[in-house]
């Protein structure tokens, strides 16, 4: 197991939350439309576009590729944060690495999920440990509501872009904004900016 931000330092040290957020300790579900229920039997994750060797990894699969652990926090743009949680899955890196690496065309991530859901991360925000397909928080399998079995995880981004129940990442050289982006989001979510809506720059 690697620790991939063993450094970590929130932007503000003292209170840990960006502008506008607010601490809690529950751990609030936020999605639209169903909870799908995915077995792990059958359950495949497909990486593909601009990669040298695109993949579609079983259950099994993706649990033999190297595991990483994160402890950060999280931020919603409905201005709750939870802080410290430990996370675990398979870094980008990794995932990336196992699909022969990423084409010179490759600028943006695309997820897409069970039920539809999609969202956009530049590559840049998923590469050198900051971002992972996560299965396991707070010790424990990600429950249905959380995205289990697997979710992405770009903690320094609003928590929009932390696809649940993530079938798909999609690179691609264009940028394709996504469900909560084309319906008013921001396309970064950098909660240290407050970019919550697409009029905040
Ligand atoms: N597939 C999918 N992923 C999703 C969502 C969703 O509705 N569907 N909601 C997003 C939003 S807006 C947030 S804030 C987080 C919430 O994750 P949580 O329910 O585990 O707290 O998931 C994100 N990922
Ligand atoms: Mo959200």
């Amino acid at each position: 197991m690697t620790i991939i931000n063993p450094g970590f330092k929130p932007k503000n040290e003292e209170t840990h939350l960006p502008p506008g957020q607010s601490e809690v300790k529950d751990w609030p579900v936020l999605t639209y439309g169903a909870t799908p229920h995915l077995d792990t039997a059958g359950w495949t994750l497909t990486i593909d576009g601009e990669v040298n060797k695109p993949i579609t990894l079983s259950w099994e699969q993706f649990n033999a590729l190297p595991k990483t652990k994160m402890v950060t926090d999280i931020h919603c743009v409905t201005h709750w944060s939870r802080l410290g949680m430990p996370w675990e899955g398979v870094s980008l890196d990794d995932l990336l690495a196992a699909a022969g690496g990423v084409t010179a065309k490759a600028r943006f991530v695309l997820p897409s999920c069970e039920g539809g859901y999609t969202t956009n991360v530049p590559l840049a925000d998923v590469t050198g440990g900051q971002a992972m397909v996560a299965t396991m928080a707070d010790g424990a399998p990600l429950a249905d509501e959380h995205g289990g079995p697997a979710r992405m995880f770009v903690p320094h981004l609003y928590f929009w872009k932390s696809a649940k129940w993530v079938r798909r990442l999609t690179l691609s050289e264009k940028d394709v904004p996504g469900f909560w982006e084309v319906n008013g989001y921001n396309n970064v979510g950098d909660p240290w900016k407050e970019q919550r809506y697409d009029s905040d720059k």
